[in-house]
């Protein structure tokens, strides 16, 4: 049996005493998998993986995915995909500042990812925490009107890169951009403009209610940064619904902060969560290898 410790009070749970390095009988995968999906997030501590062992444990949780732009992937591991804040020989290695707003991951696939884990190889020793809420409490909390309103419309995701919502002006309210950083950024980051860039990915849209592939719950699915608009609503009355739907959940649900440590491997589920990564100081660096696996098209 293994052991399983909540860490938020409705989200986010560790699972104790388990080596990843080894291989999990078909008992043990399947308690994971079950935990994984009650508690959205699961925290495996005071790991030591090769690439390969961590690619073994993350092919548990379904087929994994490359990350579409391969220039951050760790060398020979395609599937293995490199955050840092890091620089060798001047140049970073890996991607800095991806994720710095609430979201699911890769929304603008048709098939947005379904689990995502990150593995702490380095990190500050304060701030760089990520943020985790639940989109089923979110959904489930609305007032019955907004409910009928949004059912079956469908947002239009528009991939472009958020790496500088400290530091540059965006589409994220000022009121959530103040939010995230009050995790711990330090005054006057904001001030610094970094160019944002633009990608040829096309558009897709995907329900803003979503049921969830495998367990069947109905679940908010957003993006504040990559969800621009609703498809057949004005733009503006679109990108305030969708604000609102964000600024709702999060004033809604819990939050549960993670504080990283080396060694952690954390991994949740894109279809039922939203996640922001926060600010950290650059004077300390901070590394994760990232895995995803492969979702299935929203419904
Ligand atoms: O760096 C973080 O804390 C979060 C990054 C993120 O959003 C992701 O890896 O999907
Ligand atoms: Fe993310």
């Amino acid at each position: 049996m293994v052991s399983v410790r909540r860490l938020g009070s409705e989200i986010a749970a560790e699972v104790v005493d388990l080596d990843l390095s080894q291989p999990l009988d078909a008992q043990t995968q399947a308690e994971v998998l079950a935990a994984f999906y009650e508690h959205q997030v699961l925290a495996f501590r005071n790991q030591k993986l090769t690439p390969d062992q961590y690619l073994r444990f993350g092919k548990y949780f379904g087929e994994l995915e490359p990350f579409f732009l391969s220039r951050y992937n760790l060398e020979n591991y395609p599937n293995i995909y490199v955050l840092s804040n890091v620089k060798k020989d001047g140049k970073l290695i890996g991607r800095y500042g991806a994720g710095m707003h609430w979201h699911t991951d890769h929304t603008y696939q048709d098939a947005p990812a379904s689990a995502t884990f990150l593995y702490a190889i380095e990190v500050p020793p304060e701030g760089g925490d990520t943020l985790f809420i639940n989109n089923y409490a979110a959904y489930e909390s609305l007032p019955e009107e907004i409910k009928q309103k949004i059912e079956g419309l469908r947002a239009i995701h528009h991939y472009h890169t958020q790496e500088h919502l400290y530091t540059a002006e965006s589409n994220v309210s000022e009121e959530m951009r103040q939010r995230i950083a009050s995790h711990g950024q330090e005054e006057g980051a904001t001030k610094t403009v970094i160019k944002r860039s633009q990608t040829e990915v096309p558009d897709v849209t995907h329900p803003i209610v979503r049921t969830h592939p495998v367990t069947g719950r109905k679940a908010l699915f957003l993006n504040e940064a990559l969800a621009i608009g609703i498809e057949g609503m004005p733009e503006q009355e679109g990108k305030e619904l969708l604000q609102y739907l964000c600024d709702w959940s999060v004033d809604h649900t819990e939050t549960y902060a993670h504080k990283w440590q080396v060694g952690d491997v954390v991994v949740w589920d894109n279809p039922s969560m939203m996640h922001t990564g926060t600010y950290t100081d650059p004077k300390y660096p901070r590394t994760h290898y990232r895995l995803t696996t492969t979702g299935s098209v929203p419904y």
